[in-house]
């Protein structure tokens, strides 16, 4: 041990939702812990993604703790859906409340995590060369928080200012006056492009794939609707998970699959989902995620929206996807196609006319040059690996865990992975993490994982690790849920495939329920699956 290092129970990376819990949860049970965050504050990716129109597509009731009864109580959330202001204002609410800040270490980035097999214990090193020990070590780095920065030709030679929407600054931006370029059409530019285009003098967006968007429907919250919520928060939580999909407590069931449906039937439903908005649209049909022939419906119907939202023939086909509905993840919008009908707004086929390059004054693509004060990257994220892979995680034996997991993410049941003993990931590759709720996930890991904690202690464990065996057979079951969907169709971030090179494994676990019941009986034989030291 280094002679000024500082030792805990248990060290957790990321002060985001996860950290944030992870660590009250462990004071509660008597854990010492201490958090190490890179940014100046709160909120993980509320923290970084500050862009005009960052809201969240889970509705904002659902988007809550719900392990504190006084805190659901005493908060009010003002808006269907969340905007990031009021949710960073929710996550600096909790970190006063529950006093999280005194064990929180801001500005502190960890660059290696190294598992000592003889003390045993974990040694963590942040960059300025501080070392931290602890018996366990947890990873709550969230599933994208690692922002693309694409590598374009000439882009240092930009005289303009250039954004990325993943890092975007504190203070606002101004693009009055200005000539303004947005690359990326997924959730991050869908949101931005409509209110970039009400400031900039014009707006380009350059676009790679078209994406399908609802409109997310926001509005203020209903007082009365926030109190019944509140009457009986856990009944209201218990039905978001009877719904099966783990959010929309207070949206109808979905109508069935779309072949027991007569055609009139099936636009009856998909219009109503339209008209109720947002990621529900996915409900309209059973089976949509699951059937070529249900999807093919949703999607004419969605480019059908499109050509009659989008006055100009030619550009509402250029935003006509052609791809399967809900296999890159559906986006929200709030007047997003309609943007398109402003004057100051134009769009850019990319994959026709590709960038060549970024010049001192704009982009260059194969066939026109665009004059730009401004550059805005909404280019996605290194999702679900990402935030691991930035960190030199070794192992009982020394290993790298981005050597370990060249191939692709294995883990058990998305919170350990064997070879590396006590170490843990929340909301992790193989866990159903961005196909639920994430605060609804994030409580479910964490609550397992202190209770596994407790049961070490109680039975004097030092160490836990997950068995290579029981990795493989439930890798093997989240492929095969996987399988059993749409998801695995197309070239999403859910699978890696938005990176060159990068290994394609869907590891998000499809079944929040099935996932919740297997995790309990794990826990309940004693933790099967893991072996203790
Ligand atoms: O990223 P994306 P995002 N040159 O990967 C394009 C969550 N989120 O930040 O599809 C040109 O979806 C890329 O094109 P293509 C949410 O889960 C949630 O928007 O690869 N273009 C695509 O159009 C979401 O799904 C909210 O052909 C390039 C876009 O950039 C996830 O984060 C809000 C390019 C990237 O889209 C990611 O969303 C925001 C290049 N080199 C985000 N590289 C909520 O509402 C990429 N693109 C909660």
């Amino acid at each position: 041990m280094s002679r000024d290092a500082e030792r805990f129970d248990v060290l957790i990376i990321g002060a985001g939702f996860a950290g944030m819990y992870m660590l009250h949860r462990l004071r509660l049970a008597g854990f010492s812990a201490r958090v190490f965050e890179v940014g100046d504050d709160v909120g993980g990716t509320w923290y970084w993604n500050r862009y005009p129109g960052a809201r969240c597509d889970v509705e904002s009731v659902e988007y809550a703790y719900e392990f504190s009864p006084e805190l659901v109580q005493e908060w009010d959330w003002t808006e269907r859906y969340a905007a990031q202001p009021e949710i960073l204002k929710y996550a600096n609410h909790v970190a006063d409340r529950f006093d999280l800040r005194r064990d929180i270490q801001f500005d502190c980035r960890i660059a290696s995590a190294h598992y000592d097999a003889e003390e045993p214990h974990w040694t963590l090193t942040d960059t300025a060369g501080q070392q931290y020990h602890s018996q366990f070590c947890v990873f709550a780095t969230g599933c994208l928080s690692v922002p693309i920065k694409p590598d374009v030709p000439g882009l240092e030679s930009f005289a303009g200012e250039i954004f990325y929407t993943g890092e975007w600054p504190h203070q606002p931006v101004d693009f009055s006056g200005q000539r303004v370029g947005v690359i990326g059409t997924g959730s991050s530019g869908i949101q931005s492009i409509p209110l970039i285009a009400e400031q900039a003098q014009q707006l380009t967006v350059f676009q790679r794939s078209a994406s399908y968007t609802v409109p997310a429907r926001n509005e203020p919250l209903d007082p009365q609707l926030r109190e019944a919520v509140k009457a009986d928060y856990p009944a209201f939580r218990q039905r978001s998970r009877d719904s099966g999909y783990i959010f929309g407590a207070r949206m109808p069931a979905n109508a069935g699959f779309a072949s027991c449906l007569s055609p009139s039937e099936q636009q009856m439903h998909l219009e109503n989902y339209w008209r109720i908005g947002g990621l529900f649209f996915a409900r309209a049909f059973g089976d949509m995620q699951l059937d070529t022939g249900a999807n093919a419906i949703a999607q004419e119907f969605v480019r059908t929206k499109i050509r009659d939202l989008v006055h100009d023939p030619e550009v509402a086909e250029r935003l006509c996807p052609d791809a399967i509905i809900g296999c890159k993840r559906l986006c929200a919008d709030t007047g997003y196609y309609e943007t398109y009908n402003r004057p100051n707004v134009s769009l850019v086929d990319i994959n026709a006319a590709p960038i060549e390059s970024i010049t001192e004054k704009g982009l260059r693509t194969s066939d026109a040059e665009y004059p730009l004060d401004a550059l805005v990257f909404a280019t996605g994220f290194d999702a679900m690996t990402g935030a691991l892979d930035r960190v030199d995680i070794r192992g009982a034996s020394g290993q790298r865990l981005s050597d370990v997991w060249q191939y692709g993410p294995a883990t058990l049941l998305g919170v350990q992975t064997a070879g590396f003993p006590n170490l843990f990931m929340i909301t992790g590759p193989g866990s159903p993490s961005v196909l639920s709720n994430m605060l609804q996930s994030i409580e479910q890991n964490v609550e397992w994982i202190t209770d596994l904690l407790k049961y070490m202690r109680e039975h004097e464990h030092e160490c836990v690790e997950a068995q290579a065996d029981q990795q493989t057979v439930w890798m093997e079951y989240v492929a095969a849920m996987a399988e059993t969907t749409l998801y695995t169709r197309c070239n999403s971030w859910y699978r890696g495939a938005n990176i060159e090179g990068k290994p394609q494994v869907f590891s998000p676990c499809v079944g929040y329920n099935q996932y919740v019941e297997y995790c309990d009986e794990v826990a309940a034989a004693g933790y099967s699956g893991f072996d203790f030291g």
